[in-house]
């Protein structure tokens, strides 16, 4: 019987998901593992009655809706609503996105609500063909092997990846396995802005709101107080994060707020124009 990560444990899911490809790629942790052997995608579900998972997917569209982007890379929803203690699944069913937070951890300015540490996946969801072959094997001297020994995923959905120390490919197996989820609990009420990293000059970007904190002191507040270096969010991400149809209060209202509802997506679809 595994739990989600409730209360105090925040911080422990958030290094443990911190530990990168360990978690989902290769090992995984017990609430890793859980989630992906029992929990089949489906929205919000609640575990223990109480706290719910809720799934967000990492996207990519064509035609893109903004004619300064040659697609549309985007979390599904791109705003959401969470209780305290709420996990929320990312499911990675494009590849090669990851999740961060807004924070000076990574040389951001904050967006996430006050002493929330900066947190990141990996890069997740990668296919073999996403990656170009000599960038599938890694190289001996990385410890390539280490995730073999290790075992103790083999049985539970496939959780192991090419790099793991399988160095031939096209051998005929399987269809590979993909890491393709990530798990996070959203304790502190507020509001947190993500991006991702390939993708933020493209508009990928999203907003959860914990809880019923709406205000979103990183907007008001005065600059010089916020760690530098750097203002972001940047590039068609700030276009994302401060849509109208994202603002805190909206998406405690609506939920979720699909990317397909942004304004900026509505107003720039450049095929209608009369
Ligand atoms: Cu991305």
């Amino acid at each position: 019987m595994r739990q989600y990560p409730t209360d105090s444990s925040r911080r422990d899911v958030m290094k443990a998901l911190g530990g990168g490809a360990l978690l989902s790629g290769i090992g995984g942790t017990a609430t890793a593992q859980a989630d992906d052997g029992q929990q089949d995608g489906d929205g919000s579900q609640t575990a223990d009655g109480q706290n719910s998972v809720h799934e967000v997917q990492t996207r990519i569209q064509v035609p893109a809706t903004n004619p300064n982007r040659p697609l549309d890379f985007f979390y599904q929803p791109t705003g959401l609503h969470v209780q305290p203690g709420d996990v929320v699944k990312f499911v990675f069913t494009t590849p090669d996105h990851n999740v961060v937070a807004y924070h000076p951890r990574f040389g951001m300015r904050r967006r996430v609500p006050t002493g929330v540490e900066g947190y990141s996946s990996p890069v997740l969801g990668w296919r073999p063909g996403s990656i170009a072959d000599d960038q599938i094997a890694p190289p001996s001297e990385m410890g390539g092997g280490e995730g073999e020994g290790d075992g103790g995923d083999d049985g539970e959905g496939g959780g192991q990846t090419e790099t793991g120390g399988q160095g031939d490919d096209q051998q005929a197996g399987p269809p590979e396995p993909v890491s393709d989820t990530w798990l996070l609990a959203f304790e502190t009420p507020g509001v947190y802005d993500m991006l991702c990293s390939p993708h933020e000059g493209f508009g990928m970007a999203m907003r959860v709101v914990v809880g019923d904190v709406t205000e979103a002191p990183f907007e008001t507040s005065t600059p010089e107080n916020l760690a530098e270096p750097r203002a972001g969010p940047v590039g068609l991400a700030r276009v994302t994060l401060t849509d109208p149809s994202l603002r805190p209060s909206d998406i405690v209202e609506e939920g979720t707020v699909d990317w397909q509802s942004l304004e900026a997506n509505q107003t720039q679809s450049g095929e209608s124009e009369g």
